[in-house]
């Protein structure tokens, strides 16, 4: 069956309690965009209309959601209309454009652009860490984490909660799926490029052979490690380094956190890692912290080094939680834990946690 613009969504807020909220996806023919569509036809089926929103590039498509097929419309202020809850996954000026406009017709946004995460009247909510804030709106607007930050927030809020974090030493490994379709493309056609070649022995040389096929990426990302994410910021910081920063004092309600990061990228698919020196107010333990992280929804505990267990991205890949190995307490630090942190990029990092946003904000809705 092939559903499009119904037009029989014309309920506002009196009659949004008596019937499944209304729903609009934004973007919906990117790479983040399809893996939200899956994970709307896995979980609980709380949406009345869902509808498709992308480009006028892409209007006209159809693509699969709940088993159906549902034909993309052209971004308008009408495809609005309607609309309870908008998810926004586009580029950071098309959601300073278009959120807004949302808002004003009467959807609450979720959004997962750079455009209003720091804006204090736009609420950054992780759902396991601060749900709460997402009852707070006042520009109709809930703002999304970028991968990065949300692949290690939710364990270390758990951990927050019971020592008290006072600062975080973040390094990232960060999956090419993070720059988008060019990122992938380009790892696997260099990674075709270097098969069954003796590249990687001498200096430069897989730089040559790659000549100006880099995608997205400042060097090689096949055989190689990147120290570099996001565009240059002020002192050398990059942007990606300054949101894991901003966003984690942010989501955590620390302003004053102390927290450094440098964000590397590696030849990976999707899955973003991370290894995290977490300083605390109060003396750690490792068994507390296996017991605090293994009772905190949405996370994982891998950990057993002895028999090899420890998580890897390309054995989380696919996967919801957020994978946590290594803990070790700081050998010269009994308030410091090591960590080190898997998450899927565009599951946890982007589809599933704009999903369970606007599952919160659809049950205020239906409450
Ligand atoms: C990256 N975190 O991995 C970015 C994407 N938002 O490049």
């Amino acid at each position: 069956m092939t559903t499009s613009f119904s037009g029989t969504a014309t309920g506002r807020v009196g009659d949004r309690a008596a019937r499944k909220p209304h729903l609009a996806v934004v973007g919906a023919t990117g790479a983040v965009g399809s893996v939200l569509l899956g994970i709307l036809s896995e979980r609980a089926d709380i949406w009345g209309e869902i509808r498709l929103v992308a480009s006028a590039r892409s209007a006209g498509r159809k693509l699969t959601v709940r088993g159906e097929e549902v034909e993309v419309l052209a971004l308008s202020e009408e495809v609005f209309d309607g609309i309870d809850v908008a998810m926004f996954d586009v580029p950071d000026e098309v959601s300073a454009q278009w959120a807004p406009i949302a808002a004003a017709k009467g959807a609450v946004v979720v959004d997962n652009s750079a455009a209003f995460r720091l804006d204090p009247d736009v609420p950054l909510v992780v759902p396991e860490v601060n749900a709460h804030a997402a009852r707070v709106r006042p520009r109709g607007i809930v703002a999304n984490p970028n991968c990065t930050t949300l692949s290690m927030i939710v364990a270390l809020g758990a951990l927050h909660a019971e020592y008290g974090l006072s600062e975080l030493i973040v390094s990232s490994y960060q999956a090419v799926s993070g720059a988008g379709k060019d990122g992938v493309d380009t790892l696997r056609s260099q990674l075709a490029a270097v098969s069954g070649t003796e590249l990687g022995t001498t200096p430069g040389d897989v730089r040559r052979a790659m000549g100006d096929t880099l995608g997205p990426f400042p060097a090689p990302v096949a055989l190689n490690v990147v120290p570099w994410a996001g565009s240059l910021r002020e002192d050398g910081w990059s942007s990606e380094e300054l949101k894991v920063r901003d966003e984690s004092r942010k989501i955590l309600g620390l302003p004053g956190l102390r927290v450094t990061a440098t964000c590397v990228r590696v030849p990976v698919i999707t899955t973003h890692s991370l290894t995290v020196h977490a300083r605390f107010e109060n003396e750690v333990t490792v068994a507390g912290a296996h017991e605090i992280l293994a009772s905190a929804p949405g996370v994982v505990v891998c950990d057993d080094p002895e028999a090899g267990e420890f998580p890897t991205p390309a054995d989380v890949v696919g996967t919801d939680p957020t994978w946590v190995g290594r803990v070790r307490r700081s050998l010269d630090d009994p308030r410091a834990l090591e960590l080190f942190v898997c998450g899927d990029n565009l599951r946890k990092g982007a589809a599933l946690n704009t999903a369970q946003i606007a599952e919160v904000v659809a049950g205020e809705m239906t409450a």
